[in-house]
């Protein structure tokens, strides 16, 4: 009988921290497939381990830098942009994706997140969108859709939610794309893309999270939501984002893919070309 041999090593094991697993993360979230994405968008990116590095701000899904073996910033909650706009500006080499939540980065961060998209600051932003506060106990924030039942909004929520991408791509952002955590090769082709980008690269991730939002709102396990993805997803790239509203109702189709692909100038680029000019005009000491 051949002598069973045991993997003692992870194909991604370079790139994970795995001394701090286990992680946090509840059975049936869909943050740690967003975290496997990422991992191979870095393989496949050619970019060295040394280059990428990761930010994030507060929150379950703001959790996931501290798994990685990149340079990781896990940052004060709703200013994870901002240290990225930092990082970007000082280190223009590096590759930065912030990934956090979507309490963190448009509920009480919004305001650092329109500014860096219309400055066109060159980074990426994968924002899982689980539709609640998940961290905290499930209160309601900007991306929840109406009628939800929330811990902060028992009889419904009654405000309209953000439709992310529509408002990212009239601030004028050169990639859009939003996938959910079933998409896990569109997804990282997405973020690899993402990668390539000169400016503000945005993917907007649908993740389920059983335990603070679908519990409630009839995704009690993080499977139903993963079906509700299967049936309700129509791949459309480009497609007119005024009609990418999420509306979880049965019945409403929930429109994914690239959305938006443009080349434009980048705040590096507009900020070079300020130096040099003033470099030039510039008269010598003495
Ligand atoms: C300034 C500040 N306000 C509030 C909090 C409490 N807090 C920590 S995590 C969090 C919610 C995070 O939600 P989200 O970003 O959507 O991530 P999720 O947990 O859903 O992945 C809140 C409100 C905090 N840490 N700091
Ligand atoms: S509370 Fe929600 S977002 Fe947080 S780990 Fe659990 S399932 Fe994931």
């Amino acid at each position: 009988m051949p002598k069973e041999v045991l993997a003692t090593k992870h194909p991604d094991d370079e790139l994970i921290r795995a001394d701090r697993i286990p992680h946090i993360w509840c059975p049936g979230c869909g943050i740690g497939i967003v975290m496997k994405c990422y991992v191979e968008a870095i393989k496949r990116s050619g970019i060295p381990p040394e280059r990428h590095v990761v930010v994030s701000g507060i929150g379950c899904s703001s959790r996931l830098p501290g798994y990685m073996n990149i340079d990781s910033y896990h940052t004060t909650h709703g200013r994870a942009i901002p240290f990225a706009v930092g990082m970007n500006i000082v280190k223009p080499d590096l590759e930065i994706t912030v990934i956090a939540g979507d309490g963190d980065l448009v509920t009480i961060g919004g305001n650092h997140f329109i500014h860096a998209i219309r400055r066109n600051h060159n980074f990426n932003v994968v924002l899982v969108n689980n539709f609640t506060y998940g961290m905290t106990g499930g209160q309601y924030g900007a991306t929840t859709p109406i009628g939800s039942k929330m811990s902060t909004a028992p009889y419904g929520m009654i405000e309209y939610s953000f439709n992310l991408p529509l408002l990212v791509a009239s601030l004028g952002a050169p990639f859009v794309a939003r996938w959910t955590t079933l998409h896990i090769r569109q997804l990282t082709d997405a973020i690899l893309k993402a990668m390539k980008v000169n400016g503000f690269a945005f993917i907007e991730v649908v993740s389920p999270c059983p335990t603070q939002y679908g519990e409630d709102n009839n995704f009690p396990t993080g499977m139903d939501m993963m079906k509700y993805f299967r049936e309700a997803c129509v791949v459309e790239h480009e497609a007119d984002l005024r009609k990418v509203d999420i509306d979880l109702r049965p019945g409403k189709p929930l429109i994914v893919g690239n959305f938006v692909h443009i080349e434009k100038p980048s705040y590096n680029d507009m900020d070079r070309k300020l130096i040099e000019i003033a470099m030039k005009g510039r008269k010598p000491y003495g």
